[in-house]
């Protein structure tokens, strides 16, 4: 390839190479601290990021690009889709099943992305000598969303996701900061959420007590994937049949939906065990079993225990005698953790049946905990 000449030529083709290595979106910022770095901030003062101290201990990074990469002059943001369809709203409803949040449907998209980023970032090197370079998807000390406002890939909706007036919402971010000036012309009009509080409504743990704020402590993202602990249960009942993650915010926004209207796409039979499987099967799981049914997905990251736990959850929102059975193999379980949420789950089923399983277990379980959540 002729290396081009004047740095205008640079962004076409860096956007190409980015189009023919499979991303949907591709733009620049200059890599200023982001604009909303302040709110940020005050976000983990309110404790609004619960147990991910992580964020905390990279906020400086996280409003300084220079800290990141020392000499870095562009941000390269990117996006890639990750709609897979739509779950049918008879099997999204069926509190038999778990449903799992779409981007987990697929294999891991940190380790696709990454191969990615990687070849963007050699073919960046070619434009200028000693050019550096450093990508990052999700776990970087990065404000992905700030950049990725910034350069234009979409505006930030009142449910913090950043929406693309085309493709809705459901893409991953990435990016490449560079210490190569690529000029940046950032004046491509953006619409926005106008008028709609439709994702502030629907939100079941109201986890967005406002706009464009998410209070991560109520969220069922975090809830059922990052937090480790024992649920409150006032917000047990509000997450329903999600055992990872949560859409729900996304499939009520408008925006959303164009997207998936226009693209027409239903999930196929093989992909409904993928994201709404049935409870039965899943609080069967051995913990190997777990491991090679999930393996390669973002599923693991909730880890066999905790992922247990929110089965427990669903079926205790299950409320039928059936769910009994269900809940079985959970009532066993050595992870007190999980046998605390079963106990649960078992206050809230009905018939004669679990109420005898209830009054033993509140007398004879191993754990005190355990037995006064079966207690009521
Ligand atoms: C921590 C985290 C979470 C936490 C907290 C989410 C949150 N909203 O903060 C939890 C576990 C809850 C979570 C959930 C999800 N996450 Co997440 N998460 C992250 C992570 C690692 C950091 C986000 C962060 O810094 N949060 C702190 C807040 C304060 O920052 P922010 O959300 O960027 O908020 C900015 C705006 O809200 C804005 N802002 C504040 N006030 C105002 C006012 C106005 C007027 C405007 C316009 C903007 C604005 O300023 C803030 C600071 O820049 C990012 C990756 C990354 N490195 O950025 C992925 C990321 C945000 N997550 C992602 C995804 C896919 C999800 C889920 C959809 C997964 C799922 N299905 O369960 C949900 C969506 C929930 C939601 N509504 O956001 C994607 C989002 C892609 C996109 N198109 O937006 C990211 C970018 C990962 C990636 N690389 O693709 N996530
Ligand atoms: S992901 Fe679910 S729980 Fe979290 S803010 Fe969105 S709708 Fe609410
Ligand atoms: S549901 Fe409405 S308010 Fe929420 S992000 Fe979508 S357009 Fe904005």
């Amino acid at each position: 390839m002729q290396v081009p000449s004047s740095p205008l030529d640079i962004a076409s083709a860096l956007r190409l190479k980015a189009q023919a290595l499979g991303f949907d979106l591709c733009g620049f910022a200059r890599a200023l601290p982001p604009a909303r770095g302040e709110l940020f901030s005050d976000w983990l003062r309110e404790g609004k990021a619960g147990t991910m101290t992580y964020l905390n201990r990279t906020e400086a990074k996280r409003r300084n690009p220079e800290l990141v990469l020392p000499g870095v002059k562009t941000v390269i943001s990117l996006g890639k889709s990750y709609f897979a369809g739509r779950l049918p709203e008879e099997l999204r409803a069926d509190p038999s099943r778990g449903v799992i949040a779409s981007y987990a449907w697929q294999h891991d998209y940190h380790d696709a992305l990454a191969t990615k980023l990687q070849a963007l970032g050699e073919f960046l090197e070619q434009f200028a000598s000693g050019v550096t370079w450093k990508s990052f998807v999700d776990s970087g000390p990065v404000l992905e969303r700030d950049f990725g406002e910034t350069a234009r890939l979409g505006f930030i909706g009142k449910n913090t996701l950043l929406i693309h007036p085309r493709m809705g919402s459901k893409f991953f971010l990435a990016e490449i900061f560079t210490t190569l000036d690529i000029p940046v012309e950032n004046t491509k009009p953006m619409p926005s959420c106008g008028s709609c509080t439709r994702c502030l409504e629907v939100c079941p743990t109201h986890a967005l007590p406002s706009a464009h704020v998410l209070d991560s402590t109520r969220c069922i993202s975090y809830l059922t994937i990052e937090f480790r602990g024992v649920i409150e249960r006032e917000l047990r009942e509000k997450i329903g049949n999600h055992v990872f993650g949560c859409d729900d915010c996304q499939e009520c926004c408008p925006w959303v939906n164009k997207a998936a209207n226009e693209s027409h796409d239903k999930i196929h039979d093989a992909q409904i065990e993928r994201s709404a499987p049935k409870l039965d099967t899943l609080a069967k799981l051995s913990e190997s079993e777990f491991k090679t049914r999930f393996v390669g997905t973002p599923v693991m990251r909730a880890r066999y225990e905790g992922f247990l736990r929110n089965v427990a959850i669903a079926i205790g929102n299950w409320r039928r005698e059936e769910a009994l059975v269900a809940l079985e193999p959970l009532l066993k379980h050595e992870s007190v953790l999980v046998r605390r949420h079963a106990a649960w789950a078992l206050t809230r089923i009905p018939g004669e049946t679990a109420r005898r399983k209830r009054n033993e277990m509140s007398c004879h379980d191993a754990s005190a905990e355990v037995r006064q959540e079966a207690a009521g």
